[in-house]
């Protein structure tokens, strides 16, 4: 993004005061100045952190969040009457509020809190694919899926002698739409894909698969691991069925995630775990189950994980969505455009529409090679299939080279990736 070029502000740019187009560096500074994790050095150089979509640092805000939990309320939730246990819940519960008001959901009782994308994909095909499925019903997903939007599937297929179906992508990592549209059926009892490809970059046009998916009554699950730290999701403007996403890729906890899903649809579905807090009534003759959310959420959860996260998502509306994808566009073009510099170097995905995820290759050089050339420079990238090994292999490729930016991410970074990724390609050649 050419930041000088005539961009009239928004009453939301004008609302952030000083923080106008182009986003100044003093802007970036002082963010970077909430991260403790950034301000360090790596085999002696300042470390450059752009393995973003792996995980993102964590601001003050929520280790503050996290610590002041364990430091003062400390305590189980939904089953003290001591003020300990009183205030922790009531701190996990307003978490739970805050998540659904971030993603727009319509109640908090459609927001289960998982241990990440991986488990709320999973929950869904457990719970909903065992309820749903009969042999020869199909579930499509499409060819750039994460390994966790793969597997669950795979494993319930086989469970209920149901077929996944895969969705072709082309060369330049796009959803093949015709291709998706052609298996649409009646069969298709599910639709489950990637908002953002973590591998490529790919924003994928999620309106219009929603659409198409509706048009034949069938549900539609995103998995938005790689969407939320880029854009600002509604879940009810979507009106996607189901949503899941990490924290921790969201500036949150590890271990900590969630799993919208539209209540109508919840409300049905069986338990996926069973255990403590999870039910109403327990005898040997039989079990009733607790109300939504909490017939999803067996056993002591993560409460630290939902109060960080919460306090991570505050930190997020106080930066701006917008002030985000501003800084994000800059690093991808500036990004792009300095790797194409580099003789040999090839770029893996070039969607219209891109996340700041940059894929690429050098030469014949392999990915971890390069990844540990890099690292000696003190940069940090992710090599290799980023758990995307089909599509690794219909794009020929035997991996890459990742560099995904947060809004913290500068371009003198950038600058030191692009002399780095030079000096390795030529130590390689
Ligand atoms: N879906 C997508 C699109 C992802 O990128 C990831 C993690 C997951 C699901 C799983 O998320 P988890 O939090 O449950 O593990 N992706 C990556 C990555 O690209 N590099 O490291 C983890």
């Amino acid at each position: 993004m050419d930041t000088k070029t005539g961009h009239i502000e928004t009453e939301q740019e004008k609302s952030h005061g000083e923080i106008s187009k182009p986003i100044d560096a003093a802007v970036i500074d002082r963010i970077r100045a909430d991260f403790p994790t950034l301000h360090q050095r790596v085999h002696g150089h300042p470390l450059a952190y752009l393995d973003n979509a792996a995980t993102s640092q964590k601001p003050h805000a929520v280790l503050e969040a996290i610590e002041m939990y364990y430091r003062k309320d400390n305590s189980n939730v939904h089953r003290g009457v001591h003020t300990l246990s009183q205030r922790a819940t009531d701190a996990y519960e307003l978490a739970r509020k805050q998540i659904a008001e971030f993603i727009g959901a319509g109640s908090t009782r459609e927001i289960i809190f998982t241990r990440g994308t991986t488990e709320s994909i999973n929950l869904v095909a457990s719970s909903l694919g065992g309820m749903i499925l009969q042999p020869g019903d199909e579930i499509l997903i499409s060819a750039m899926e994460h390994h966790s939007n793969i597997v669950p599937w795979q494993l319930i297929c086989s469970k209920m002698g149901a077929v996944l179906q895969v969705a072709h992508v082309t060369e330049d990592g796009e959803l093949d739409i015709q291709d998706f549209r052609s298996k649409l059926s009646k069969k298709t009892k599910l639709v489950a894909i990637t908002h953002v490809s973590n591998s490529l970059g790919t924003i994928n046009p999620v309106e219009q698969i929603i659409a198409d998916a509706h048009a034949l009554n069938i549900p539609v699950l995103l998995d938005g691991a790689q969407a939320v730290p880029h854009l600002q999701v509604d879940v009810r403007d979507l009106g996607v069925d189901f949503y899941c996403l990490s924290s921790h890729k969201l500036f949150g906890p590890t271990g900590f995630g969630i799993l919208y899903g539209k209540e109508s649809i919840l409300d049905r579905m069986p338990p996926y775990q069973g255990g403590g807090d999870m039910i109403d009534q327990v005898d040997f003759s039989g079990t009733t189950f607790n109300e939504l959310p909490h017939k999803f959420e067996a056993g002591t959860p993560h409460i630290a994980g939902a109060i960080g996260f919460a306090a991570a998502l505050q930190y997020v509306e106080k930066v701006g969505f917008d002030v985000i994808q501003r800084q994000e566009a800059d690093l991808l073009a500036y990004a792009t455009e300095g790797l194409s510099s580099i003789s040999g170097l090839r770029i893996v995905g070039q969607a219209q529409e891109k996340a700041s995820v940059l894929s690429f290759l050098v030469g014949k050089s392999h990915p971890y090679d390069v990844g540990s050339i890099l690292d000696r420079f003190g940069i940090a990238v992710r090599t290799g299939h980023h758990c995307t090994q089909p599509l690794m292999k219909l794009l020929g490729v035997p991996g890459t080279v990742r560099a995904s930016f947060a809004f913290y991410n500068t371009r003198s970074e950038v600058d030191r990736l692009v002399e780095a990724v030079g000096q390795a390609g030529a130590m390689l050649a």
